[in-house]
């Protein structure tokens, strides 16, 4: 199976902290191969009064359920120093699977696609880095099509 995982954060070295959530993800046994995107210094959206981001994104080929998957990311954030934190606000370190091939999960846990990725340019633009023709399952429209669609003025996204 293909995933999308969106990567973020803005707490301490960013660039370094997105860098380890990576290598992380590789070295889990049921992850066969990770793409990652550029690397982009973005203003904070949803929640304004906290420190700019890094966002990045990664195509990971995986064997693992789409619970698995979440299992593993949660357990990379925890060792990494990630709290119980504020929605929206300040972290070190934040993996959110926004896509998991062409499914559409409405768990408790889980929300696939990712139900906010559509509006934020700091999603989509790591995500056309690596995958510009992936078509959402749910609003049926390419990566491409869904940043003509936003207006990208107020989010400032720049790459590193
Ligand atoms: N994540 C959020 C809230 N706001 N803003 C930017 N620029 N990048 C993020 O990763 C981000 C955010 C909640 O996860
Ligand atoms: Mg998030
Ligand atoms: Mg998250």
């Amino acid at each position: 199976m293909t995933a999308y995982i969106s990567i973020g954060s803005n707490i301490g070295n960013k660039e370094d902290n997105c860098k380890r959530s990576i290598k992380a993800l590789k070295e889990l046994d049921k992850v066969k191969s990770v793409k990652k995107s550029f690397f982009y210094k973005t203003s904070p959206v949803d929640y304004e009064d906290q420190d700019w981001f890094i966002n990045c994104a990664v195509e990971v080929e995986t064997d693992f359920s789409p619970n698995e998957l979440l299992k593993a990311i949660h357990s990379i954030e925890h060792k990494m120093g990630r709290k119980r934190d504020l929605r929206y606000g300040p972290r070190i370190i934040d993996l959110d699977i926004i896509f998991f091939d062409d499914h559409i999960i409405e768990s408790e846990d889980l929300i696939v696609p990712h139900p906010r990725m559509h509006e934020r340019f700091f999603v989509l633009q790591p995500l056309k880095d690596l995958n510009g023709n992936f078509n959402h399952p749910v609003l049926k429209k390419s990566i491409d099509q869904l940043i003509e669609n936003i207006s990208s003025s107020e989010q400032e996204i720049d790459r590193l």
